[in-house]
């Protein structure tokens, strides 16, 4: 079975969407990030989540994992070939990049391994506001962003999770995550706060 390497971080949950999708069997080994072991450094000496593997093959980096996926199981594609769709798909991924580490000093603060100060975190709400525009006016519908459910969207749904759950305003996109939520198929992309892997590293 493919085994997804660390849980709670928004690049799993991109990883775990596209899985989801594809509708493919997957479990998690827990990463200690804290205390990173040398049998992960062995598989990723980036020391960074996600990491997975598929038999033999051990894939890092969230945009590896999900070219990985594509290639080698193309049944519901996330990222359509034509170059409109490409364009469109790497543009989200890029402000959805931006939006993660923009969320950084928050989510530091609310898991404790960071002490930014109010000004730094009232910057940080100020910054996303102003951003969150440009990626909401990337849809190509109010449902999609391309015409169909696509990678865009995972990449979107993964950032606006984690600021559901940073309390940070989802701006134009709040009624596009709630209408989303209510899918089993992209709820199921979201693990449990306190979802343990069937293993650890
Ligand atoms: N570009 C990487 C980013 C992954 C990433 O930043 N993961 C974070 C967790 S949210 C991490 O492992 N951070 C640990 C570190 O930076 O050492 C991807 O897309 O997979």
């Amino acid at each position: 079975m493919i085994k997804v390497y660390g849980i709670h971080s928004p690049f799993v949950f991109r990883v775990r969407g596209v899985l989801e999708a594809k509708r493919l069997p997957y479990e998690h080994v827990s990463v200690d990030m804290r205390n990173r072991s040398a049998a992960f450094l062995a598989l990723n000496p980036i020391g960074k989540i996600p990491v997975l593997r598929d038999g033999d093959i051990v894939v890092y980096d969230s945009v590896q994992i999900v070219a990985y996926l594509e290639l080698r199981y193309p049944q519901t594609r996330m990222i359509p070939d034509d170059l409109h769709s490409r364009i469109l798909v790497g543009k989200a991924i890029a402000l959805a990049d931006k939006l993660d580490d923009l969320a950084y000093p928050i989510l530091g603060r609310v898991f404790g391994f960071r002490d930014a100060s109010d000004e730094e975190i009232a910057d940080a709400h100020q910054k996303i506001a102003d951003l969150l525009p440009s990626l909401s006016d990337l849809r190509t519908t109010d449902r999609f962003f391309l015409r169909e459910y696509s990678y865009a969207d995972i990449v979107t749904l993964s950032f606006l999770r984690l600021a559901e759950r940073m309390s940070i305003d989802q701006g134009p996109l709040a009624d596009y995550y709630r209408m989303h939520l209510s899918d089993p198929l992209i709820a199921r992309m979201f693990p449990a706060p306190d979802e343990q892997g069937v293993d650890s590293i």
